[in-house]
């Protein structure tokens, strides 16, 4: 039957084909680009995202702290993970870097949350008397960054890295693990946790505050621990949750434990009064 096909008709078939086979090559030719472009590209974009984020990081009183040499900290960061499976970064592997940028504080001024992150940190942008992780040099160049490395590879990647629940021991959860410990390592005196009424438990027994921080609180280092249960318009938790009663247990016996409910519009209220606090 082809064999009846007429000139004209066989020329526009081949000639569509070609068209065809044409825009597929264009196509293929465009992919390659846009990986060999855009992968280095995303790490020039993170490493210059972290050295920018580090070198205008501002102490309490807003000024930067140019001591910081934040080539140097890139390079201890990096060497966590480069080269390694994005799956198999162990904690120790932030060790260089954590002893490199220490989180000394004063006593008192430690502020933990779980499930508060948002409020937590409108709050302490405005009482400087407290200080979240993400207040730190550390948190607050990496808070929201998602990254890996990869076996083979001496390149920083932020695509194709393992999402939050896929395992433990990602460059990510290694990270937070890591500078979670030295955090809570570094609290002394009072210590003041946001804790998140509107959810059943608000002291999850398997969140960073419950696994990595309260165990790391010993009397008399540290005097009391302060809950600041948050609550919202329908939240039925109170200070007599069971997962709170659990957080009193598993607190090191010289610990003093306070519980106070807080509507959430309450501290924004307070966020919002101008007047700041004491001298820290
Ligand atoms: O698991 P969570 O809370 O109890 O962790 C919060 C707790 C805080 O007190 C912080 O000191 O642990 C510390 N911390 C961070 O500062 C932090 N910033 C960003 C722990 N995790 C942190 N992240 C990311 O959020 C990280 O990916 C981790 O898995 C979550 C924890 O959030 P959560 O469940 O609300």
């Amino acid at each position: 039957m082809g064999d009846t096909e007429s000139g004209p008709a066989k020329r526009i078939r081949k000639r569509r084909r070609n068209i065809g086979i044409g825009i597929a090559v264009a196509v293929l030719v465009l992919v390659i680009i846009v990986v060999a472009v855009a992968v280095p590209l995303s790490l020039r974009t993170f490493k210059r995202g972290f050295i920018q984020r580090c070198e205008d990081f501002k102490d309490k009183k807003g000024l930067i702290r140019s001591k910081y040499d934040c080539e140097k900290i890139w390079g201890l960061f990096e060497e966590a993970y480069v080269g390694r499976d994005p799956c198999k970064v162990p904690v120790e592997a932030f060790k260089p870097l954590l002893n490199a940028v220490p989180f000394k504080r004063k006593c008192n001024q430690t502020m933990l949350w779980s499930k508060t992150k948002a409020l937590v940190h409108d709050f302490t942008k405005k009482r400087k008397c407290f200080e979240t992780l993400e207040d730190t040099l550390l948190g607050s160049v990496l808070d929201e960054m998602n990254w890996c490395g990869k076996e083979g590879s001496n390149e920083t990647f932020t695509t194709g890295c393992p999402e939050r629940n896929d395992c433990e021991t990602s460059a990510v959860r290694s990270f937070w693990n890591g500078a979670s410990a030295a955090f809570a390592d570094a609290a002394c005196g009072d210590v003041t946790v946001m804790l998140a009424g509107s959810v059943a438990t608000p002291f999850y027994d398997k969140s960073v505050f419950a696994t990595i921080e309260v165990p790391r609180f010993y009397s008399p280092r540290v005097r009391s621990l302060n809950v600041v249960l948050v609550t919202q318009k329908n939240s039925v938790t109170s200070c007599e949750n069971e997962s709170l009663k659990d957080l009193q247990r598993k607190l090191d016996g010289g610990i003093k434990y306070n519980c106070t409910k807080m509507p959430e519009d309450k501290i924004y209220d307070w966020i919002s009064d101008p007047e700041d606090c004491v001298p820290c």
